[in-house]
């Protein structure tokens, strides 16, 4: 895949459509949001690795996501990391969301409990830190989110809309869960929205492709999905 150029305007090849949808792709305007790559979604011994996944599926974004970094960084884009936990008391984890999170996994272990790498998605345990390959840069925003949107109790809106930010790309884990949720409403909120897909995976290769796909129903009705390589061709020009 190849950058589109038209005139001034900066486009990604991407599916279904070249992105953004106006052209108007710079580094002021435009973030890219690592979504929790945190050791309990894609670390030995974290809650997905608990739970029984594979998560060689969830460690295959890392590299594409550090190369994405290196680029967007050194061109100066906005770079914003979510972490999905919970405060030590519990108090603002729901209900069924431990209860569901106790039905699978080495002895009925759920979110709250302890694991192998402290108590699964409590904040401040080693599991609910950041991946040290993917540790945020001094002066880089942290989101900590208690549900699966990085939008639902926290500041991430206000802080796009204070810096001016249109644009929004998406990386992380999983495709599926947190990453689509975020995609989804961020793009209710009139936010232009681009998911890298080889930056991205799932706990099921199948629900992967199936988040893709459905990202481009209705002429792309979250947005459009592209690759690490497409991006990085169209930031290239710059
Ligand atoms: C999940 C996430 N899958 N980060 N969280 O529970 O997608």
């Amino acid at each position: 895949m190849n950058a589109v150029t038209l005139s001034s305007a900066l486009y990604v090849q991407a599916n279904p459509y070249a992105w953004p949808y106006n052209g108007a792709l710079h580094p002021a305007n435009t973030c890219i949001i690592v979504i929790d790559m945190q050791t309990d979604f894609c670390g030995k011994g974290g809650y997905v690795d608990v739970m029984g996944y594979d998560i060689s599926l969830t460690r295959a974004p890392i590299g594409p996501i550090s190369k994405v970094l290196e680029r967007m960084r050194a061109l100066g884009f906005h770079i914003i990391h979510t972490r999905e936990g919970h405060r030590p008391d519990l108090s603002d984890l729901p209900a069924n969301k431990r209860w569901r999170s106790r039905q699978i996994g080495a002895n009925g272990t759920g979110i709250g409990d302890a694991g192998p790498c402290g108590r699964i998605l409590v904040r401040g345990e080693p599991g609910w830190e950041l991946i040290p390959e993917l540790a945020p840069l001094e002066g880089e925003v942290v989101i900590d989110k208690p549900g699966k949107g990085s939008f639902y109790a926290t500041d991430l809106e206000m802080i796009l809309r204070t810096r001016g930010i249109e644009n929004i790309i998406l990386a992380g884990i999983t495709t599926d869960v947190c990453v689509h949720t975020t995609m989804r409403d961020a793009n209710d909120r009139g936010f232009e929205c681009l998911l890298l897909s080889d930056c991205t995976a799932a706990t099921d290769p199948a629900n992967h492709q199936a988040a893709l796909n459905m990202i481009t129903m209705q002429g792309g009705v979250f947005g459009a999905h592209s690759t690490s390589k497409a991006l990085l061709d169209a930031l290239s020009v710059m």
